[in-house]
């Protein structure tokens, strides 16, 4: 069975240091590089925001981030500017072994929509090309890691559910942003709920 590797949203403004750092973000670099070799292809994923993107508060009169607005008739939560095209802070994190990525898909260039998934943007109107992508590859199982759990891994874990794919969520490779205690806790039992399998490293090593 084919199996394809997804790197959700490993970048700079994610990590410690970052516009929208996920504590303890950088701690999955290394589980990345080690499993990478395990599976067929490797995609990895970026947030890609135009610097004027409805998600950033800097673009709402008197709004911080964490605040929550109306963004074209979407509910949305407010961010500091982050992952804006071709900075430094929406680069892929060095020290990921990018030679190893075969192909990487950009979401969130419309400033009037936030894309928490890989797969579409939050009201499933437009798709990345990212599922199209797989199933021509003749993908049927993918195992997905990376930033945040509570937002991109989740939307995007279940977006593959909804296409059919076999889906499977590392453990050890997810860390979130935790806006509201137990966030991260509730975004995994939804992916389990819909059917998303958690895995840790170890059963991957051994069973692809
Ligand atoms: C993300 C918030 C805003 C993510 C992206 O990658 O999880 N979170 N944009
Ligand atoms: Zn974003």
């Amino acid at each position: 069975m084919k199996n394809a590797l997804i790197l959700v949203d490993i970048q700079n403004d994610f990590i410690p240091g970052g516009a929208l750092a996920v504590p303890d973000g950088d701690s999955i670099i290394p589980i990345a590089n080690k499993i990478m070799g395990n599976f067929d292809i490797v995609i990895a994923t970026q947030d890609w925001h135009p610097s004027n993107h409805g998600s950033f508060a800097s673009q709402h009169l008197g709004r911080m981030p964490g605040d929550i607005v109306k963004l074209n008739g979407l509910t949305q939560l407010l961010w500091p500017d982050h992952c804006i095209q071709n900075t430094k802070g929406a680069k892929l994190v060095p020290g990921l072994n990018i030679d190893q990525i075969t192909k990487i898909f950009h979401k969130g260039m419309e400033k009037d929509i936030d894309s928490y998934s890989g797969f579409y943007d939050n009201a499933w109107k437009k798709d990345t090309g990212l599922g199209n992508y797989l199933k021509q590859q003749n993908i049927e199982q993918i195992s997905i890691m990376g930033l945040a759990t509570d937002y991109c891994v989740k939307f995007t874990a279940l977006d593959a559910r909804k296409l059919g794919f076999m889906t499977n969520l590392i453990k050890e490779g997810i860390r979130g942003v935790e806006v509201n205690k137990k966030d991260c806790k509730k975004a995994v039992a939804e992916m389990e709920n819909a059917g998303v399998k958690v895995i840790s490293t170890n059963d991957l090593v051994k069973k692809l």
